[in-house]
């Protein structure tokens, strides 16, 4: 017999297994990365528990910053936040905000501007930083938050005028939407590592909160599973690695924006997000 004829023989005696197809994996996580009661019972918990909250006796007021790049949601978030906070003022009515965005990648918002609750909760929104103008952003941040910024001030003056009195900072959120993330330009990576350092230096906490489309849902009910849905927890954890900031700082929320009215799986989403910042907020004026 041929050398070639034994290995047919041999070949066809111990036939090569096909490469089995890779299932694809599950869209969702069998568990949520974080948990979140969507009941109206936690709902409304929730609602009290911010609505009753009081500021650290080291602290007449929590000031809280929300800070990021243009158009990621920032004013919007702020505008949701209200919503909630004010729903029986508002008889459940989304809280009118005229956000006109000329189609450039410049700031809509120029000034900073707070929007208060109870004389307790003092939310400040910012202008958003523009990638040609990051040179100075941290130093403008880092000016805020030491509270040495009125509010009403023009961004574009704050490093040109002298310090006025403002509030000092307890926590800061920074905004970014999760497609950024899909196609995150290196200089807004570097941008927003070089501000959590800052904040790192000066001990203010931040948390990284994510806005999420609602076009990535199917339904609002759908947002029930936001922290179980595996392509978000990938895009956030790439963010997240990015950014050098951990996961555990990490909130998702979905935005008012074309919505007249609240509904109780957004609104427990960000009042989850606010218990978060508030409780951030107490830890840092305690250690003040
Ligand atoms: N789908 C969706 N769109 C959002 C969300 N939040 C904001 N938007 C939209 O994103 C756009 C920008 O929102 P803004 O709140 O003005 O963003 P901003 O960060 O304040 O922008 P600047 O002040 O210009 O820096 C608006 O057209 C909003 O309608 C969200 O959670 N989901
Ligand atoms: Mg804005």
């Amino acid at each position: 017999m041929t050398a070639q004829a034994v290995t047919h023989i041999r070949q066809t005696e111990h036939p090569k297994p096909e490469p089995r197809p890779q299932p694809r994996p599950e869209p969702l996580l069998p568990n949520p990365w974080r948990e979140v009661e969507f009941s109206v019972y936690a709902y409304i918990k929730l609602q009290k528990e911010i609505i009753n909250h009081q500021p650290h006796p080291k602290a007449s007021t929590t000031n809280i910053l929300i800070s990021g790049n243009v158009g990621s949601g920032k004013s919007s978030f702020l505008n949701t936040v209200f919503s909630e906070l004010r729903s029986e003022e508002l008889n459940g009515r989304v809280q009118n905000i005229q956000v006109v965005r000329p189609g450039t990648q410049t700031t809509v918002t120029q000034h900073l501007r707070y929007d208060t609750f109870n004389d307790k909760i003092k939310i400040f929104d910012t202008a958003g930083f523009e990638l040609e103008k990051t040179v100075n952003a941290t130093l403008i941040l880092k000016k805020i938050i030491d509270g040495e910024v009125a509010e009403g001030s023009k961004f574009d003056d704050i490093l040109k005028t002298k310090c006025s009195v403002g509030d000092k900072i307890h926590c800061v959120v920074l905004v970014i939407s999760i497609h950024t993330a899909d196609n995150m330009d290196p200089a807004l990576i570097r941008f927003y590592e070089e501000l959590i350092g800052m904040l790192k230096m000066t001990g203010v906490p931040c948390q990284l909160l994510v806005t999420c489309i609602d076009k990535d849902f199917e339904t609002t009910e759908d947002l029930k599973d936001l922290y179980r849905r595996r392509d978000i927890k990938q895009k956030v954890e790439n963010i997240a690695r990015k950014m050098k900031i951990s996961m555990s700082n990490v909130i998702l929320v979905s935005n008012y924006f074309e919505e007249l009215k609240i509904n109780q799986i957004k609104g427990t989403l960000l009042l989850e997000a606010v218990r978060q910042i508030l409780m951030d907020a107490k830890h840092f004026q305690e250690r003040m």
